[in-house]
């Protein structure tokens, strides 16, 4: 019971005045100051479930960090008290734990040059958590290359800084939650260099041309092919074919099957123009150059490669194909 009027009698055992005892026995009777917890009131009974106890816990739910405790013991032997034994404790911060996920320790595994990073931490007094990471390709975080403070989130994406490609980066993270920085332990990873294109759209169709007709891509009609950098560093690309017409006048490498790189919009600088094949060429069976320094960022990493057909005054009538390979170097 909480008594908060100190003016009146507190009577236990018996209604005021009115008798209606209690029947049975009150045992170890106590009085606080102030209201406990539920958490203290059952470590209480615990501790004095069977009798006298040398031990006497404070429940955490009674304490606040940095408040200094007092406790004061005087022996008694139902006459008298003896010497006081007495001791004081502050509260102090317990320090969180922080694991680190990912990447992973020793990986080489994530090919996205600017990496997500991700860990977990707890403080076993709940403080606010905030974090700082660093991440550096030398193992004493001397110079790093990522590095941010005042993080109250468990990850970090820096979107605008790449890291390199084939280089071991080490990486830590500090914690803070009511005291001084705990580390976590280091990690490092590689991120692998990655060459890869790919043809998003791999499938041209010139449809129904008369003999001696001309036709190209350049205005969507038919669409042209599309390639895109899936990979991670720059690549450059080249380009060959099968033979497309059967006419003795248009072998490959004449003007009868040509090819030539445009931009894609959207795309615009995905490619380097010196070196690349922005002009009508003729397409050959051998590795022709097509792209020079093609990218692989997340805004341009894809080109149309334009064709451009021109069917032979004696075509035979029918149906023609052609295979067209792109290769990286
Ligand atoms: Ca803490
Ligand atoms: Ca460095
Ligand atoms: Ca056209
Ligand atoms: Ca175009």
């Amino acid at each position: 019971m909480n008594c908060k009027d100190n003016t009146k009698h507190l009577w236990i055992g018996r209604r005021k005045g009115q008798g209606l005892d209690f029947s049975g026995i009150i045992d170890q009777f106590r009085r606080y100051p102030q209201a406990l917890s539920a958490e203290q009131v059952h470590m209480l009974y615990n501790e004095s479930k069977e009798g006298l106890s040398t031990i006497s816990t404070i429940t955490s739910s009674e304490t606040l960090k940095n408040q200094n405790w007092t406790c004061e013991i005087w022996p008694n032997d139902k006459w008298d008290f003896g010497s006081k034994q007495s001791a004081w404790r502050k509260i102090s911060n317990s320090q969180p734990e922080i694991t680190l996920k990912y990447p992973a320790n020793n990986s080489n595994t994530e090919v996205n040059r600017t990496p997500t990073f991700n860990w977990t931490a707890s403080d076993p007094d709940g403080d606010t958590m905030s974090f700082r990471i660093w991440v550096d390709d030398d193992s004493d975080f001397s110079s790093p290359v990522l590095y941010k403070a005042n993080l109250s989130v468990q990850e970090y994406t820096n979107a605008s800084r790449e890291l390199d490609v084939d280089t071991i980066y080490y990486w830590i993270v500090e914690v803070s939650a009511g005291g001084d920085y705990v580390n976590s332990s280091r990690f490092n990873f590689t991120i692998p260099s990655v060459k890869s294109v790919d043809l998003i759209v791999s499938d041209v169709s010139f449809a129904g041309l008369q003999l001696r007709a001309m036709n190209d891509t350049t205005d969507n009609n038919p669409p042209p092919l599309i390639i895109r950098n899936t990979g991670n560093v720059f690549v450059n690309v080249t380009i060959k074919t099968s033979k497309l017409w059967l006419s003795q006048e248009a072998p490959l490498n004449t003007s009868y099957y040509q090819y030539k790189i445009d931009n894609r919009t959207g795309h615009e600088g995905a490619f380097k123009s010196t070196g690349t094949q922005t002009t009508w060429a003729n397409m050959t069976d051998k590795d022709t150059k097509l792209l020079r320094n093609f990218n692989y960022d997340n805004s341009k990493f894809e080109a149309e490669i334009d064709l451009r057909l021109k069917v032979p005054e004696f075509e035979p009538s029918g149906e023609r194909n052609s295979t067209i390979t792109v290769t990286i170097t």
